[in-house]
C-alpha cells in the first residue's frame, strides 16, 4: 500500500458528498480537489483527463485513479481496515456487504432514475434491476432488521445508503417509509455526517458565489 495522500475529486452537494463522509469516518488523510460544477469545471479538459465521463467522485491514490462511487467506497475502506468499516475477506459478512454496496450502482441507481424520467422499466428479463418495486421492497425489508445495513454494526455500505437515501428521498424519487425515514436519521447523526454536512455547504456557497463572478466578469 502507498502511504501517498489521497486526492477526493469533489464538488459539494452531491454524489462525491458521501465519498468525502467514508474519507472523514476512516480517518484517512486526504485532501479535496474541488470542482465547481455551478462553473462547469466538470466538463473541462482537465477534469475529462481524470474521469472522462465529468463525473465527481473520482480519487487519486498514488498510481490509482479510481471512479465510480461503489468502486471508490470499496477501494477506500479496505485501504483502512483499522478502521473496521469492511468486512474482511472469510468474514461471513464479506459477502452480504458486496451485494449491498454493488446493489447501489447495479440495481437501485438504475431503477430510481428509470422511475424518476417515467420511463417504463425493461422487461423483467432484460431489466438490471427486474422492476422496481420488488428492487426497492427487496431493500426496505434488509433496512427493517437491524439497526444498519449489515446487522448491529456500521459499515462503508451504511454511508452510501445513508447518503443515497436521504437525496433520493429528499427529491421525492422513491416511496416514503418510516424503516427509512428512521435509518436515514439515525446514519445522518454521525459526527462525520454533520461535519461534512457544513463544509459542504460552505463550498458550495463559494461555488455559487465564483461562478457568479465568473458570469459577471464575462459580461
Ligand atoms: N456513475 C457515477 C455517477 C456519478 C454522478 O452522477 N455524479 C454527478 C454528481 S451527483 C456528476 O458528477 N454530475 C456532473 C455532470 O454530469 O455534469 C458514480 O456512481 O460515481
Amino acid at each position: 500500500m502507498t502511504n501517498d495522500i489521497i486526492t477526493l475529486f469533489h464538488s459539494p452537494q452531491t454524489r462525491s458528498t458521501g465519498a468525502r463522509i467514508l474519507l472523514e469516518e476512516l480517518g484517512a488523510p486526504y485532501k479535496l480537489h474541488a470542482i465547481n460544477m455551478k462553473a462547469g469545471q466538470q466538463r473541462g479538459s482537465e477534469y475529462l483527463a481524470v474521469n472522462p465521463l465529468g463525473k465527481v467522485p473520482a480519487i487519486r491514490h498514488g498510481e490509482a485513479l479510481v471512479t465510480e462511487q461503489v468502486a471508490i467506497y470499496l477501494y477506500l475502506a479496505d485501504l483502512f481496515p483499522e478502521a473496521g468499516l469492511a468486512p474482511a475477506l472469510g468474514d461471513p459478512r464479506r459477502g452480504p456487504y458486496l451485494r449491498w454496496l454493488v446493489y447501489y450502482g447495479s440495481c437501485y441507481e438504475p431503477a430510481v432514475v428509470d422511475r424518476a424520467m417515467k420511463r417504463d422499466a425493461a422487461p423483467p428479463a432484460v431489466s438490471p434491476y427486474g422492476d422496481f418495486d420488488t428492487m426497492f421492497e427487496a431493500l426496505v425489508e434488509q433496512l427493517s432488521r437491524n439497526a444498519f445495513i449489515l446487522g448491529p454494526d456500521f459499515s462503508a455500505a451504511d454511508v452510501l445508503w445513508g447518503t443515497a437515501l436521504k437525496w433520493t428521498s429528499a427529491f421525492k424519487l422513491i416511496p416514503e417509509r418510516p424503516v427509512l425515514v428512521d435509518y436515514i436519521k439515525r446514519i445522518n447523526a454521525r459526527p462525520a455526517f454533520e461535519k461534512v454536512g457544513k463544509l459542504d455547504a460552505e463550498l458550495a456557497a463559494e461555488h455559487q458565489a465564483a461562478a457568479e463572478a465568473a458570469k459577471t466578469a464575462a459580461g
